[in-house]
């Protein structure tokens, strides 16, 4: 069911250190069903390692993707702030590209088709690549042409054998998913026009460290990039990194544009420059950097449990929003469970009326929230802190609260106080 890492995956250094332990966990993603409520759940180390070589941070286990993505609860969609964050990228690209209608757009783990319906509505041909069934059904019913598979060269001999070579390839929030990050970017030469671009998005290192973002830290994340280590990777596999932007989204994450080393795409070396700088002076090359994490995520743990047990001590009633993956490493890392947190609301609907994996804390549709009308309303989903407090007015109105819990803990009763 997983594997233990003794290399480097983008260098193949042994010099790893352990920086961040926390303990067994169950799968982020892997909520109990009613159906399936009684059987075992699994749990794996979950342990976070720096390259002395090469700084890339990374798990010390890999769990099967298969047991991680062939079914899965998680819609992009769902969140309005990120569907306007892919619509944006949509714009952002097609100018990049020259402004021109019709080109080809490949977005690598397309979920339910969220950035791919964004692109469409820009001008976009789309095609989309995805293992998990259930969203890739989601996605097709959008009509959306969507492979239901992992990125791999074949896949990719697929699309072109069927499309022909697309002009433009995205992917968010997955190359931290991918153990082989090597075989995923020599694919992308495989399908990618002369002249085409990637783009890559993923959580910025900088940010988990500097805003104690440990709840990021999950089986499904085997990877925490920096710029230089993705540079590394990309060079090695045909092309150069040619350019970084930096967004809000997720708690912080980088896009970064890639062309192949024969393209006529410009580089822009100030932005990619200033970037490594940035990394530099924050000490991100350094193991010393990291082992500090450890310490603020005990004080969050405790101030955490504190918080809640004061609260519930003093009778109030708390509930939760968001049934994030990150929500259960934090749950469970803290030992938080019903004793605490009484239910989370998710507008998912593949995880309304399961149970949290671990803590057990039960998954409930928004309108529980009308009916139970908790006090308190621990943001799980902090990165969306905003649009959640937004939906939120018949909480807000009876005078109820929020404890948002990263980067430290604080308790707001508007989205003005974030
Ligand atoms: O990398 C990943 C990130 C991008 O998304 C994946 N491995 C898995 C997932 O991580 P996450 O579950 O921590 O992501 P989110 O987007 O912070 O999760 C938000 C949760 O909150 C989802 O379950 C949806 C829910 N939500 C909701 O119910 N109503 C979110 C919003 C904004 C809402 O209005």
């Amino acid at each position: 069911m997983f594997k233990q890492i003794s290399e480097c995956r983008i260098c193949g250094s042994k010099n790893l250190s352990i920086y961040l332990d926390l303990g067994s966990m169950p799968l982020a993603n892997a909520l109990l069903r009613p159906e399936t409520k009684e059987k075992p759940e699994h749990f794996f180390p979950l342990e976070t390692m720096f390259c002395n070589d090469c700084s890339l941070s990374q798990l010390s286990v890999v769990v099967d993707p298969n047991i991680l993505f062939s079914g899965y609860a998680y819609r992009s969609s769902i969140s309005k702030t990120f569907r306007q964050h892919c619509r944006d990228m949509g714009v952002e690209i097609k100018k990049r590209l020259g402004g021109k209608n019709g080109l080809l757009a490949l977005d690598i783990a397309s979920n339910d088709g969220c950035l791919l319906k964004e692109f469409r509505s820009e001008g976009f041909k789309v095609v989309g690549v995805e293992p998990a069934t259930n969203l890739a059904a989601i996605a097709r019913a959008d009509a959306i042409t969507t492979f239901d598979s992992f990125w791999s060269a074949k896949t990719a001999e697929n699309i072109v054998k069927e499309l022909g070579k697309v002009d433009v390839i995205t992917a968010t929030n997955v190359l931290a998913h991918v153990d082989d990050v090597n075989a995923f970017v020599s694919a992308l030469d495989i399908v990618l026009n002369e002249n085409g671009l990637v783009v890559i998005e993923v959580p910025t290192v900088a940010n988990i460290v500097e805003k104690n973002q440990f709840d990021t830290i999950y089986h499904e994340h085997l990877s925490y990039f920096l710029l230089k280590p993705l540079m590394t990777l990309f060079e090695r596999n045909g092309f150069n990194v040619i350019d970084i932007q930096q967004f809000e989204i997720h708690g912080g994450s980088m896009r970064i544009f890639a062309a192949k080393k024969s393209s006529s795409l410009k580089k822009n070396e100030i932005t990619i420059n200033q970037y490594i700088e940035m990394e530099e002076l924050k000490q991100l090359y350094s193991l010393q950097t990291y082992l500090k994490l450890a310490r603020n995520v005990e004080k969050i743990k405790k101030e955490l449990l504190s918080i809640l047990t004061e609260i519930n001590e003093g009778g109030k009633h708390v509930a939760a929003y968001g049934a994030s993956a990150k929500g259960n490493t934090l749950l469970n890392y803290c030992g938080i469970g019903t004793n605490l947190i009484s239910f989370i609301i998710d507008d998912t609907p593949e995880k309304q009326n399961c149970l949290a994996p671990g803590n057990h804390i039960p998954i409930l549709p928004y309108v529980h929230l009308e009916e139970k009308k908790p006090q308190y309303l621990v943001l799980l989903a902090w990165n969306f802190a905003r649009e959640l407090i937004s939906k939120t007015s018949v909480h807000r109105n009876r005078g109820g609260k929020y404890i948002i819990p990263i980067p430290e803990v604080k308790i707001v009763s508007s989205e003005n106080e974030l």
